[in-house]
């Protein structure tokens, strides 16, 4: 009979204290010597107990109990067997247990069982109060074979409970199937749990690699109070570079003894360099000059199997194909007319589509809202920046079904979103109209595993509230800005869907969404939404150019004196995200000037917060990582990002870079937070689909999935966590266990920054900038609905520029009408000049002049965000 502890080999195997040893020693005799006595006058008074009566079955079944389902069983050699009947849809519609467990705070206890099933599968392993809301001390999946196994759980109770169960819920399988179980004990005086995950070589590296010109940093854990030799070698085993670390001792956020590695000076590339320092040798990694492009379009595919309302192609997604999840088959209800909320309104809406939050299958238009503006700003940094690269973006570029249409794919993913968050919107007539549902979610919550398309749920809409309108009218405004060249129409509907959520949230300013929610979906509570208020103006206001949004702007208590705070904004607290767009997207706000400087001074803090952390993470400094803590680490490299492209200071752009080390596996647990980047990666995040660690037929999440990371408050802990985590240093407040969902869950709103800084990363290397080539942009004059540019090009350089070609985003609002002295061509939001001087190369020293009218709308015409100027 194999001995199989759950959770092996990444936890050490438990035993109970040696105290018990000892007990068992003395009651053999083997005891002597005179200090021997009180050790067994100690052990004696502490002899374990076994809490479960009757766990060898000698005297059949009593007291354990079955729900009535379970009429089959057998016992049988001190195994007790049960026929679980096919078709309950959860795992607690069948159920065997035992009450009435006595537990003690602060007591550690180890839960023993041995079980096997007909057929391999997994089952939910329990210890609970069986009352509303059934706190749980022991959460765990266990995943019988048809040979019995030993199962191994310990933990530590957190407070007294008279009244504990053991259940074993082995419901939820379409198929009969038998259950049997053996040798069952619960025994008190445990050895504790202790969290030891396989945190690899003590040199902790960014498990990708490092960009060629960029930053290159390591962090050793170490106890050595000196310095230690280091050394870089490559695939070959040849050593290309040295050096001595720098001691910096004792680090809070990881709770150990930690030097630091600068090998920033190294510019060899390839693939397979190690470092090794104080006899560890860290996992490969490669220096190169295009190492972020898959993890780019790997994040952003990462959505397309988050859709519902489509199946999912196998051919498009491999590994991943799936039937159509709330489509009205049954056993869904479907999505195509749900009804409100305890019947707080008479109508349905049809809520198809969009993505699925994270692991369960709500979808919430206040976390759907920043993701997809995210994404959305994905594609416009791609046409602003100064780096930005627009191709890598183009039709084709992801794995989704759209391609073809001539839109940029990441716009494409984002439509699938945008278009049900207009879905949420409460139609005209009604007593709300305009106002957006907060969120459309399960009556109760289901267990896991569940495939979309297998969940039997009633689904309702949620309350309309404040701040998921303005989520609504920022991102429709967005939409209506960015779709504009691609889909006027689409885009004429996000535009007039935008106006309407605004004037709705005006009208009825404080429908906050409570904080906690009906049983079935996540709160998403917000009972603050000034700067829900600033972001949707701001959105508005860049779209449209109109003063009243501007005024709103300039009232808001969150325009002056705006400061960043840790993890640069989330989805209850947006104002960043508007600070971003107000400074890096054209428009004509007066003081646009004061918020780029704030953005500045944001990443000036993630940049300070990064120099005095040896893992050079910009985040958490004061002991605190919020639940999805990697994605405040993200959100602050986007500021960071935003700071780079509106100075060009090259700080900022090592900053963003040498920031994805820690996500990457530069960290405490020598883990990379994404799924397939790394030699020691995220791989079981909550998610009742991509649940391998439950069902081995079901896939883990793709490759480009960001986990949550490490979590530090523990009163949202999940049970994994809480048995544990306690006591974690911050960066071990994370475990990647499919049940630790306030650690290791996935969501769209942090694949959504990832998806941003990977791009970021990606684009680095992308753009073959002409240095010598300098531009300078003028508007000459301008008039109700047009205005004239010029444009003076200088060769600063020694050597000849041939094939000039220039490249910007025209702002939105205007438009390239006619030009001279060169070929101004404009294609969606992008013109591309050609032809400068006849299309003589420009000699050093020589400048050209070319020129063209615009058309425009009301609105002052403003230059657009950078010019790009490459040379043949
Ligand atoms: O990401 C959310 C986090 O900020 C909240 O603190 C937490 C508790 O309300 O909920 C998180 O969101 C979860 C949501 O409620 C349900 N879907 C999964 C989300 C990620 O864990």
């Amino acid at each position: 009979m194999p001995l199989r502890f759950s959770n092996t080999p990444r936890f050490s195997n438990t035993h109970r204290r040696s105290r018990r040893a000892i007990v068992a020693a003395a009651a053999a005799g083997a005891l002597v010597l005179s200090a021997v006595g009180a050790t067994v006058a100690y052990a004696q008074e502490d002899e374990p107990t076994d809490l479960i009566v009757n766990g060898d079955f000698a005297d059949g079944t009593a007291p354990w109990w079955a729900t009535e389902n379970l009429t089959d069983q057998t016992v049988s050699g001190g195994e007790w067997c049960l026929d679980v009947p096919g078709e309950t849809e959860n795992a607690w519609d069948a159920i065997v247990g035992q009450n009435d467990l006595p537990l003690v705070a602060g007591e550690s206890y180890e839960l023993r069982f041995n079980a096997r099933a007909s057929a391999p599968l997994s089952v939910r392993t329990l210890i609970q109060r069986d009352v509303d809301p059934w706190p749980t001390a022991v959460e765990e999946f266990s995943v019988l074979d048809t040979e019995a196994q030993t199962f191994s759980y310990t933990f530590t109770a957190s407070e007294d409970w008279s009244d504990a169960q053991l259940a074993f819920q082995i419901g939820r399988n379409a198929e009969p199937w038998q259950f049997c179980l053996s040798e069952v004990s619960l025994f008190t005086d445990a050895e504790p749990p202790v969290y030891d995950p396989d945190t690899g070589p003590r040199v902790r590296v960014n498990q990708v690699g490092y960009l060629s010109d960029g930053p290159k940093r390591a962090t050793l854990v170490t106890e050595a109070t000196e310095p230690v030799a280091w050394e870089l070698g490559d695939s070959g085993g040849e050593v290309v570079a040295t050096g001595e670390t720098a001691v910096v001792g004792a680090d809070d956020s990881s709770g150990e003894s930690v030097h630091t590695i600068d090998f920033s000076e190294v510019t060899a590339a390839g693939e397979g360099f190690t470092l090794t320092a104080d006899g560890e040798t860290s996992y490969p990694f490669a220096i190169g000059g295009d190492l972020y492009s898959d993890l780019a379009v790997d994040a952003m595919s990462f959505y397309y199997p988050q859709r519902s309302g489509v199946a999912i192609d196998e051919a498009i997604a491999p590994g991943y194909g799936r039937d159509a999840g709330h489509v009205d088959v049954e056993p869904n209800l479907g999505d195509g007319a749900v009804p409100c909320f305890e019947d707080a309104c008479d109508y349905t809406l049809d809520v198809t589509g969009g993505w699925y939050d994270a692991g369960d299958h709500g979808k919430y238009v206040v976390n759907g809202g920043i993701s997809v503006a995210q994404l959305m700003s994905v594609y416009e940094r791609a046409i602003n920046a100064p780096t930005g690269d627009p191709d890598r973006l183009a039709d084709g570029s992801l794995r989704i079904p759209e391609h073809g249409d001539g839109v940029p794919d990441v716009l494409d993913e984002a439509r699938w979103e945008m278009e049900f968050l207009l879905s949420m919107q409460v139609p005209a007539g009604e007593e709300l109209a305009g106002m957006a549902h907060h969120k459309i979610h399960d009556e109760s919550w289901t267990g896991l595993p569940l495939m979309p398309a297998d969940d039997p749920q009633p689904r309702y809409l949620y309350p309309p509230s404040t701040a998921a309108t303005l989520n609504l009218a920022a991102t429709a405004a967005q939409c209506a800005r960015l779709f504009e060249p691609f889909d006027a129409e689409f885009a004429a509907q996000c535009a007039s869907a935008a106006e309407t959520a605004w004037a709705a949230a005006l009208e009825h300013p404080d429908l906050y969404a409570p904080d906690t929610s009906p049983d079935g979906g996540g709160p998403y509570g917000d009972s603050n939404v000034t700067d829900e208020f600033y972001w949707a103006a701001a959105e508005l206001f860049i779209t449209t150019g109109e003063q009243s949004y501007a005024d709103q702007l300039a009232a808001s208590e969150l325009h002056d004196g705006y400061e960043f705070g840790p993890g640069g904004f989330s989805w209850g607290d947006v104002t960043g995200v508007a600070k971003i767009n107000l400074a890096t997207v054209p428009n004509a706000l007066p003081d646009r000037d004061m918020i780029v400087e704030q953005v500045v001074a944001g990443a000036e803090v993630y940049l300070g917060e990064q120099e005095s952390s040896p893992w050079d993470l910009g985040y958490g400094s004061n002991g605190t990582f919020d639940w999805g803590s990697n994605s405040a680490v993200l959100n602050a490299l986007t500021v960071v990002g935003a700071a780079y492209d509106l100075t060009g200071d090259r700080r900022y752009r090592d900053g963003v870079l040498v920031g994805l080390d820690y996500i990457l596996g530069r960290n405490a647990l020598g883990n990379s937070y994404v799924t397939g980047y790394g030699s020691h990666t995220s791989e079981n995040q909550h998610s009742r689909w991509y649940a391998n660690q439950l069902d081995p037929s079901l896939p883990n999440p793709p490759a480009g999935t960001l986990a949550g990371g490490p979590n530090t408050v523990t009163s949202t802990w999940d049970p994994v966590a809480q048995r544990w985590l306690t006591g974690c240093a911050p960066q071990w407040c994370y475990i990647d266990d499919i049940g630790s969902w306030s650690t290791n869950e996935l969501t769209v709103n942090w694949n959504a920054p990832l998806a941003q800084v990977a791009s970021f990363a990606a684009e680095q290397v992308a753009v073959a900038q002409s240095p010598s080539c300098e531009v300078e942009y003028r508007i000459n004059g301008s008039w109700t609905d047009g205005f004239n540019a010029q444009v003076v090009v200088v060769n600063t350089g020694d050597e000849p520029l041939e094939d000039l070609t220039l490249r910007w985003a025209m702002p939105t609002g205007q438009s390239v009408a006619s030009s001279w002295s060169a070929e101004v061509v404009q294609d969606g939001h992008l013109v591309t000049v050609s032809k400068l001087g006849g299309g003589y190369p420009l000699q050093p020293g020589q400048q050209y002049t070319f020129g063209f009218t615009g058309d425009k709308d009301a609105r002052a015409a403003v230059k657009p965000a950078s010019v790009t100027c490459t040379a043949g």
